[in-house]
């Protein structure tokens, strides 16, 4: 498989709502498509790294840049028969791995349209449909949260995901808990907190919470492991796992009981199996999170999370979630049992709106 020509797009995306975490507030979200021609088939892959270094050091700048001087030039017109041979090109480059992911997936879809299956089948996936939840930003007040979460159970989702951060944390978090006694409810800090600042979220441990998500720092596996024997309730690592070694020392450490896999902060999809092969192994339940994707990185998480050791619900909601208007001419519905379907045609099993993508560009760029 030669990829002969790469454009790159950088978008800028409307969000429906603005959605506040802790390390900041955003009406847009801007990722990279990339969209590679090899012997008349195209392939997708997103980018999944923000405008801003908020959640991760990446940005769409960097990773603009690592792809088009580092990692694109790597396989441009090289023959690469498999998936392996294609990290062997890019090793040479250290970290990024949510610009490595975005190229990984091109070649994921290219194979799964020249291979005529479906990545789910390529990967191994045994679910047809994903269970899910939606993950809700800070609001104005923990009255507005308690609102709004009752407007996605209405919808239909069936677990609810809060962002919390200092201040805004346990009377949030309760005010949900008290609404809403059975919900699967969990938290997420995206590293708000320090081993000091941490015990003042021990009132959560009350709260029978599925997990509390990445309260420390991302390169904190030690504090997290401190935190964790503190706390009854699981701790879930995010950003703190960017590879599958990270994730086998968090395990040995016991810094967390629940692993969430995105494929973009692993740096793709050999990773992301990678890490749930290892988890299932030590019994550790992982799940997918989610970065606000476009209708390519969201088929994408659906597809690894059809594997088996994905047992808690994902943090993928349906499109009308997200975006007045995607780039793929498919969109995402909520069933009514809380989940979403697997795509089930070749690749990704979606296709991109040109035109839908023209709107939404700030640039594009062809390397060959
Ligand atoms: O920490 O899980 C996170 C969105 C952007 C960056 C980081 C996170 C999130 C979410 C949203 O929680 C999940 C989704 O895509 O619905
Ligand atoms: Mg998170």
């Amino acid at each position: 498989m030669k990829i002969e020509r790469i454009n790159l797009y950088h978008l800028r995306m409307d969000l429906r709502n603005p959605f506040e975490t802790s390390f900041g507030r955003i009406h847009t979200r801007d990722c990279i498509l990339l969209e590679g021609f090899c012997d008349g088939i195209v392939g997708y892959g997103e980018c999944a790294a923000d405008r801003d270094p908020g959640y991760s050091y990446e940005t769409s700048l960097t990773a603009w840049h690592i792809l088009r001087d580092f990692l694109i030039p790597s396989i441009l017109n090289e023959d690469i028969q498999n998936i392996p041979e294609f990290l062997n090109h890019i090793q040479s480059v250290r970290g990024h791995p949510m610009a490595k992911a975005g190229l990984e997936m091109v070649y994921w879809d290219l194979l799964g349209k020249t291979e005529n299956r479906s990545l789910k089948d390529i990967l191994g996936g045994t679910y047809e449909k994903v269970q899910v939840g939606v993950s809700i930003g800070i609001q104005e007040s923990p009255k507005q949260l308690v609102e709004t979460a009752n407007e996605y159970l209405s919808q239909g989702y069936s677990r609810i995901k809060i962002k919390i951060k200092p201040g805004r944390d346990i009377g949030d978090t309760s005010a949900v808990r008290e609404e809403f006694p059975q919900l699967m409810l969990q938290v997420d800090a995206n590293s708000a907190y320090t081993l000091e600042t941490a015990e003042s979220l021990l009132p959560l441990d009350n709260l029978n919470l599925l997990l509390i998500e990445q309260p420390l720092s991302e390169d904190d596996l030690w504090d997290h492991h401190q935190i964790q024997k503190i706390f009854k309730t699981p701790i879930c690592l995010d950003e703190s796992i960017t590879s599958p070694r990270h994730a086998r020392q968090a395990i040995e450490m016991e810094a967390c009981k629940i692993i969430n896999i995105k494929p973009g902060r692993v740096g793709g999809f050999s990773q992301a199996v990678e890490i749930h092969n290892l988890a299932r192994t030590f019994d550790i339940p992982v799940w997918c999170g989610g970065m606000l994707e476009t209708g390519v990185g969201r088929a994408a998480n659906l597809s690894v999370s059809s594997l088996p050791g994905f047992t808690l619900p994902a943090d993928i909601s349906a499109t009308e979630r997200y975006y007045e208007e995607d780039i793929t001419e498919q969109s995402f519905h909520l069933n009514p049992d809380s989940t979403i379907d697997v795509p089930t045609g070749p690749g990704l099993g979606i296709d991109v709106d040109p035109e839908a993508v023209k709107r939404v560009a700030l640039e594009v760029l062809t390397i060959r």
